[in-house]
């Protein structure tokens, strides 16, 4: 009887590998017609696209080891196993009989479940939600008075790998959350692995590493409910920041426009520390990393910030993802602040190992030494975006560190994570984390170890590998630390006294700041503060920003309902840095968001479209067309958009160019339909239209667009309404408008 039933079960196999080889004759009774067409001849994976190139890393393991050095990804055209032998089914288990338990012996089922079961490794515990591009650095060797890293010399080029992030929330957070954001950047110098891990905040809300955890402890979600997701706005937070006044400068960042970016294309980003720089005759230097986006620096309207968290969580990952599949590639300027290495270690009176103080541009300007291009996007989030493994102590000769204490602390952290996240000591085997210089470390073995080494002697000194290998000097290129003098003290747990003043420098901030973004940071805290449930905390907040501002603690202290308090330190007087306002400039549009609406039984509206089509790209936009349904409206013109599926906070700016009528979708129920007074307007396009208007973004019309405009309630003459008779005349203003990033002047100006 047991050979009865394997002969069945055979039978019942070879025929079903038939049947797949051989797909199902059309029509054959039983069989349900397949939802598409199945290939009918096996074929290999699929090429990649241009952009998926695999990350060109060089494997850590030593040439001719027999090792595989290539990137491991799919092969062959057959499904298989894990360990390669190929596979008959992959949807049912391996039962007892049709309707039977399944079989502990099904090794293919175990496999696959198992695989999947440990697919999720821990996610960073800050920086958690980020994403990644690959990219270019082109050194202009302008730093080589300073600096003898072979990157910066004059044209040298590098590969880079950047990841940008949020700190406090979760992996699957939401992207427009008021926060810091990190902007990471691995340079894969000749010399050994450069990473530059900095944030778009110059600052730190602490002086020593020690404090890390109280800070992220009080900024992650309450541990009893786990809520709030990705927010500042909660009870610990602020219990944290209006106790440990050292965080007050960054507070004040956080509080402003740079806490929420309109794109990581357009953020600064800050290595916060004074890192120390060596040139090739061994003469050092201070200096603090800067990074310029061509793009210049733009910020979200808290309520645009807030909408899109529900509209489109990946706005950030998408922007960037987009602009580079585009060809629009997000370019930034790597720029240092020098400053004389002297034994007091300040400039101006500033102290540069306080890593809550920032040196003013206006003092020591920002030179420029390359230019990083991101233009690759990632093939596998997983592999690349999600195992990259940055370190502060990743350093080619020519950089070093100093004493600051948050840097120190970093320096041990960043190697600690990796063995919990990344699962052992190995991560840096991992394609995305190899070295493009050779790599021969004597380390060996341990969880993941990909390399195959030869030799008998991981040891040194040796004789058995003849000595290898090598130590290197300073003429080979070796790392060699800056011999500095450490101060001959008591060891003690205290910060220097320079390390005491919380104030200046965020008034400094503040006082910097054009009135509209003033008046943004009081909404800010007043929003923030208004979260907190207890009193005790919104007042002690109070008392800290009577002492950075009275105009800024007056008004936050209106908006609560609550008395504001006197100043308990003498506030001093500040020179503003005009280098620290967003407003002012004028910036290219590249890679912006331009929405156009258009109807598709309007002619003249396509017509218009048509004529601009040339216009807009030789500007560099990105546009994007929404109409009433999607699809083709006419030849050669598709609509991106619907009114269903647009929002206005997607758009830089907005052109309209027809006023199409209420679409049967336009309200959400039947009775909302008969409650609704008759508009001649899609309500959706006014909404748009009003939005944008609100949020300070160009607008322009023409044609029976105008009516649109009119329904929405803005008009001819109001600031950065453009209507015009040609869509050329009306485009060319709005694109003007937008290398201003808004219309500034529609916000009314309640601070002074
Ligand atoms: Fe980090 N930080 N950090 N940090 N940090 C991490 O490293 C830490 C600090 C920054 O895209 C972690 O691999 C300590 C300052 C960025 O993968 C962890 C201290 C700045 C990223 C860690 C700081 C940063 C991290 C989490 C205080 C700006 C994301 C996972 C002493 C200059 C990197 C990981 C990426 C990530 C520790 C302070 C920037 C735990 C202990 C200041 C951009 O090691």
């Amino acid at each position: 009887k047991p050979a009865k039933v394997v002969k069945e079960a055979l039978d019942k196999a070879v025929e079903k590998v038939a049947d797949l080889v051989t797909p199902p004759a059309p029509g054959r009774p039983g069989s349900a017609p397949p939802p598409v067409d199945p290939p009918s001849e096996p074929q290999g994976p699929l090429p990649r696209k241009p952009d998926q190139a695999s990350p060109a890393t060089l494997s850590a393991t030593g040439a001719g080891t027999g090792a595989a050095a290539d990137v491991r990804e799919q092969q062959g055209e057959y499904l298989t196993t894990a360990q390669g032998a190929r596979l008959y089914d992959t949807d049912h288990s391996l039962k007892a009989g049709e309707r039977g338990p399944t079989l502990l012996q099904d090794h293919h089922l175990r496999e696959k479940i198992t695989h999947f079961d440990h697919e999720r490794i821990p996610e960073r515990v800050v920086h958690a939600r980020g994403s990644a591009a690959h990219g270019v650095f082109v050194g202009y060797g302008t730093a080589s008075q300073v600096c003898k890293a072979g990157f910066l010399a004059e044209g040298a080029t590098t590969p880079v790998f950047t990841r940008f992030s949020t700190v406090v929330g979760s992996r699957g957070s939401a992207d427009t959350v008021r926060d810091t954001r990190g902007f990471a950047t691995k340079f894969y110098t000749d010399e050994g692995t450069f990473d530059l891990v900095a944030n778009n905040i110059p600052v730190f809300f602490i002086q020593d590493g020690i404090k890390f955890p109280d800070i992220i402890h009080a900024a992650k979600p309450h541990p009893d409910r786990e809520i709030p997701q990705a927010q500042s706005a909660h009870d610990t937070f602020w219990d944290f920041v209006s106790l440990h006044t050292e965080a007050t400068h960054h507070v004040m960042w956080h509080m402003s426009d740079r806490g929420v970016p309109r794109s990581y294309r357009m953020m600064e980003g800050f290595g916060v520390h004074t890192f120390r720089l060596v040139n090739a005759d061994g003469v050092t230097s201070l200096a603090k990393f800067h990074w310029k986006p061509k793009l210049g620096v733009h910020s979200l309207l808290w309520e645009e910030a807030q909408l899109i968290n529900g509209v489109d969580p990946d706005f950030h990952r998408r922007d960037l993802a987009d602009a580079i599949e585009s060809g629009a590639f997000p370019q930034f300027e790597l720029g240092i602040q020098v400053f004389p290495d002297t034994p007091e270690q300040t400039f101006e009176g500033i102290d540069l190992l306080d890593p809550t103080k920032i040196v003013p541009e206006e003092l020591a300007p920002v030179q420029a030494i390359g230019m990083l291009t991101l233009n690759r996007n990632t093939t596998n989030f997983f592999a690349e975006t999600e195992q990259v493994a940055f370190h502060v102590g990743h350093l080619p000769p020519g950089i070093d560190v100093t004493d600051d204490p948050l840097l120190q602390a970093r320096l041990f952290s960043y190697l600690d994570t990796q063995l919990s996240r990344l699962g052992g000591p190995n991560f840096g085997q991992i394609p995305i984390n190899r070295p493009h210089a050779p790599v021969n470390d004597m380390f060996r073995d341990g969880f993941h170890q990909h390399a195959v080494h030869s030799g008998v002697a991981p040891y040194k000194p040796n004789t058995l590998d003849g000595g290898c290998p090598f130590m290197a000097g300073a003429d080979v290129g070796a790392y060699i630390e800056v011999p500095q003098p450490v101060a001959e003290s008591v060891k003690r747990r205290e910060s220097p006294t320079s390390f005491q003043d919380h104030f200046t420098q965020p008034r400094l901030f503040y006082r910097s700041l054009s009135a509209v973004e003033r008046e943004h940071v009081v909404r800010a805290f007043t929003f923030e503060l208004g979260k907190c449930y207890e009193q005790a905390i919104k007042e002690r907040q109070l008392r800290v920003l009577a002492n950075v501002d009275a105009e800024l603690c007056a008004l936050v202290a209106q908006g609560l309902g609550l008395p504001a308090p006197e100043a308990t330190v003498p506030v001093p007087e500040v020179t503003p840095s005009p280098a620290l306002s967003q407003v002012g400039q004028v910036w290219p549009v590249e890679g912006r968001m331009i929405g156009i609406v258009v109807d598709a039984d309007d002619p003249d509206s396509l017509d218009g479209l048509h004529q601009l089509r040339s216009t807009i790209d030789a500007a560099g936009l990105t546009p994007l067309i929404i109409a009433a349904r999607g699809g083709q409206l006419e030849d050669g013109l598709d609509a991106q958009r619907t009114f269903l599926t647009a929002r206005s906070i997607e758009f830089d700016a907005l052109l309209v160019a027809a006023a199409p009528p209420p679409a049967p979708d336009a309200l959400p129920n039947r009775d909302a339909k008969a409650a609704a007074p008759a508009v001649s307007v899609d309500p959706r396009v006014v909404l748009m239209v009003q939005e944008c208007f609100r949020h300070a973004k160009a607008i322009g019309a023409w044609g029976t667009g105008r009516n649109a405009l009119l329904e929405a309630g803005c008009a001819e003459g109001d600031p950065g309404v453009v209507v015009g008779d040609t869509p050329a005349e009306v485009f060319g203003q709005v694109v003007e408008l937008l290398g201003a990033h808004r219309v500034w002047e529609r916000f009314p100006a309640t601070v002074a």
